[in-house]
């Protein structure tokens, strides 16, 4: 019974041992098959029992299962460890689809085309048409059929890129006004935002090429009331509610009167102070409004040079600088900010 314990001890430690040793099923299925398999190492323990008093039999019978029990728990637990060190595995090398994704950073719409939807979307609410024109024009659109003559003294405050002797990159979107009346008859109501340039020095408010919106109305009895509403009405629609807008006047030779339209600086609501800056608002510089662009009634001579009877018909005009919409909107110090595609400053007006 003794030397019957301690075999079946040897055999117990060695079984230990080769499942230590195995590192797959297949292994482990082999020593399974060497020490508790049919003709297994046990199985030559067990047939030992013959040879042992009647008495002691019962008693190595119970040895030996208790040692077979412990075996198969033992071999139990290896095979799922190897079973959870091959999920682990497999795991790493795999796709986990319930695993939080990684944001990808989305784009977003410009703030200057933005600007330019908004308004459009505006204006066509109210029954306006949006026309879009050519960036190359010849001078008779951009000046002389809007009343600026060649000698005339406005054309210098259209510093402008000459591509041959009579044609330019328009430095206004007002030849719109042109195209549009020759092309059609009164009531006239369009939009026409786009690209223009002019050879004006870069600062923190100039660009040499920048965007407007034009607005055309032309029909019977329009007069400077219609504009100054669509106006505020455009302005509230872009900066909210409590936004006013004032005209003061000015001097355009395609209109007349002529004024050049501004809005309560949208940072310090008007106050021309802030309580971060005593000196005054940055943004207005004090004065509590911001230029937004020029605005006027049709001069009769265009209307006349488009072949509309200025007795009988009349209309507003009006030309707003996006960028300088988006530095009032936005609240931004420097207009060349627009341009530089810095994807921190886009994400932050998005
Ligand atoms: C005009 O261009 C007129 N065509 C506007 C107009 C249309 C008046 C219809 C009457 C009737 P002005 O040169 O002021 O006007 O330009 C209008 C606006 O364009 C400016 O107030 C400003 O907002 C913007 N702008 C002009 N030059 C620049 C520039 N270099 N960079 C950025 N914005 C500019």
């Amino acid at each position: 019974m003794t030397e019957l314990a301690s075999r079946l001890d040897d055999v117990a430690q060695r079984f230990d041992a080769a499942v230590d040793r195995a590192n797959d099923e297949q292994a482990l299925e082999s020593v399974r098959v060497a020490y508790l398999g049919r003709n297994g190492e046990v199985t030559t323990v067990r047939r030992a029992i013959g040879t042992l008093a009647h008495n002691e039999r019962p008693a190595a019978g119970k040895l030996i299962n208790d040692a077979v029990a412990a075996m198969e728990r033992r071999l139990q637990a290896a095979y799922e460890e190897l079973e959870s060190r091959s999920f682990d595995a497999e795991l790493a090398t795999s796709i986990d689809v319930t695993f939080p994704s990684i944001r990808r950073p989305a784009g977003s719409i410009h703030p200057v085309r933005r600007i330019i939807e908004e308004s459009c979307a505006y204006f066509v609410r109210h029954g306006f048409a949006v026309v879009i024109g050519a960036e190359v024009e010849p001078d008779y659109y951009n000046f002389d059929a809007l009343n600026i003559p060649n000698d005339h003294p406005a054309r210098e405050g259209f510093d402008s890129f000459w591509i041959s002797d009579t044609l330019l990159l328009r430095p206004h979107t007002s030849p719109m006004q042109i195209r549009t009346m020759q092309e059609h008859r009164p009531p006239i109501a369009i939009v026409a935002p786009g690209k223009c340039f002019r050879r004006d020095a870069v600062d923190a408010r100039h660009l040499f090429q920048f965007h407007q919106v034009e607005g055309l109305l032309v029909a019977e009895g329009i007069h400077f009331a219609h504009l100054k509403g669509m106006l505020t009405g455009l302005c509230r629609e872009l900066f909210g509610e409590q936004q006013n807008v004032r005209f003061r006047p000015s001097y355009f030779p395609f209109t007349e009167p002529s004024a050049e339209v501004d809005t309560t600086c949208p940072k310090c609501k008007g106050a021309g102070t802030l309580k971060s800056s005593p000196m005054g608002c940055n943004m207005c510089g004090g004065s509590g409004w911001i230029e937004l662009g020029g605005a006027g009634m049709v001069h009769p001579n265009v209307l006349r040079e488009v072949g509309y009877d200025p007795d009988r018909y009349s209309g507003w005009a009006f030309g707003f600088g996006v960028e300088r919409l988006g530095l009032a909107r936005y609240e931004v110090d420097d207009i060349r900010r627009f341009t530089k595609s810095d994807p921190g400053f886009l994400a932050q007006l998005s």
